[in-house]
């Protein structure tokens, strides 16, 4: 049986710091199952089949790990498809309060385990957000997102 484990988030865009935990997490299980979480209060830059998309193209290389979005709970997207652990980066304590907090709630509804991966210090300051505000302003990213991103960032947000 196929050891599954699941990394959720919005990947508005996909960055460095993402791909990292996703990498790292496929060198550990056998499938790896991206999720873009569907949020409908968050107007994202990119779309979700935009999100998809790149996640798609820069994961390729990895070649166990599938990309799916997904409307609703986590936890019964893990159960649909009999995933039993989470797998989340942990950037700074700042981090941690909401990422426990979210764990303990997930493994209470449906017992699903999360696991924290301590992410390269060199992406340790690293958000979509922060991306896509310096893009705005014309700042360099191109250290932090890979090229299929900094193409697309460029187009959405580079040129004004
Ligand atoms: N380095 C390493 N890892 C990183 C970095 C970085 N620089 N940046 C982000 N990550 C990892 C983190 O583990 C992060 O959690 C994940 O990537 C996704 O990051 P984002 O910013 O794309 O996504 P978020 O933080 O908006 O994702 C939140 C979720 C969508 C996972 C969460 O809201 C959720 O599970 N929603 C579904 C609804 C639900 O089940 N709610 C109840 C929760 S208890």
């Amino acid at each position: 049986v196929l050891r599954r484990a699941v990394c959720p988030g919005s990947f508005d865009p996909v960055t460095n710091g993402h791909l990292d935990i996703i990498e790292r997490a496929s060198r550990l299980y056998d499938v790896v199952h991206v999720a873009v979480m569907i949020n409908k209060s968050k107007k994202g830059v990119f779309t979700i089949d935009e999100r998809l998309d790149l996640l798609r193209r820069t994961t390729a290389e990895y070649g166990n790990v599938e990309i799916e979005s997904f409307h609703g709970l986590l936890v019964d997207f893990c159960k649909e498809r009999e995933i039993p652990a989470i797998v989340k980066g942990l950037r700074a304590v700042s981090d941690f309060d909401y990422e426990l907090q979210m764990a303990q709630m997930n493994h209470g509804l449906s017992g699903v385990e999360t696991l924290f991966v301590p992410t390269n210090p060199t992406y340790s300051f690293l958000s979509s957000s922060l991306v896509k505000e310096v893009a705005t302003w014309g700042g360099d990213v191109s250290h932090l997102v890979p090229p299929e991103v900094l193409t697309a960032l460029t187009e959405r947000l580079g040129r004004r």
